[in-house]
């Protein structure tokens, strides 16, 4: 975190998660100029098959949000990435998980990740249940249950729209800042 003569915080938040959670898809939605993405053909035949473009290093996008400048990185979600996640993970403030809602057999990855970055920092994080607008998306509810002995609010969320990724931003920079100003904004939006 760093702070101006303005009173504009910066903060740096991480998107993890596993292989094909939407994290990509998340930071182009949410950034306020062009993302930058690293996303190569997919290799690894399993892989392949689920989609043609992978995440390599990173991705990054930047928005403010009234007086705070946000740096929104993510992570490559392949395994075989995964040199990258501890530089990435460097001063990172607050913490998005993310896990694609119709697709459980990958969230023990998530799980994993996040026990991996969590042991390192004391750093908020929230737990983001993406594509919850496909119609095989497993229950909020359901995500909640298997993360609950980890704790972290789960936010539902469509990654591909800007209104439902910037309010998950918003839950995050709140875990961080505790500003009333924005539990009101949560509020008219999702019960907390
Ligand atoms: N229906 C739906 N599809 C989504 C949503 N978010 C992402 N997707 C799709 O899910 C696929 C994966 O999205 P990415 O953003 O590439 O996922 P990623 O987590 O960055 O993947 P890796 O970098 O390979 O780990 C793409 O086909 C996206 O269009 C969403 O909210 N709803
Ligand atoms: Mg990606």
């Amino acid at each position: 975190m760093s702070s101006s003569k303005t009173g504009v915080s910066s903060y740096k938040i991480l998107v993890a998660g596993h292989f094909n959670a939407g994290k990509t898809t998340f930071i182009k939605t949410i950034s306020s100029g062009k993302a930058l993405s690293t996303e190569k053909k997919t290799y690894a035949t399993e892989e392949a098959l689920v989609k043609d473009l992978t995440t390599t290093a990173m991705d990054y996008g930047r928005i403010k949000i009234g007086k705070w400048e946000l740096s929104v990185y993510g992570i490559p979600g392949q395994e075989r990435f995964s040199f990258m996640w501890d530089v990435l993970s460097k001063r990172t403030d607050a913490y998005i998980f993310m896990v694609d809602s119709s697709d459980p057999s990958r969230w023990e990855e998530t799980l994993k990740q996040m026990d991996r970055f969590l042991s390192k920092t004391e750093a908020p994080y929230v737990i983001c249940a993406n594509k919850t607008d496909l119609p095989s998306a497993r229950p909020v509810e359901e995500v909640r249950d298997f993360f609950s002995q980890r704790g972290g609010r789960v936010v539902p969320c469509v990654a591909k729209q800007r209104d439902s990724a910037l309010l998950t931003l918003v839950v995050a920079l709140y875990e961080l800042t505790g500003s009333e100003k924005l539990l009101e904004v949560i509020k008219k939006f999702m019960e907390v």
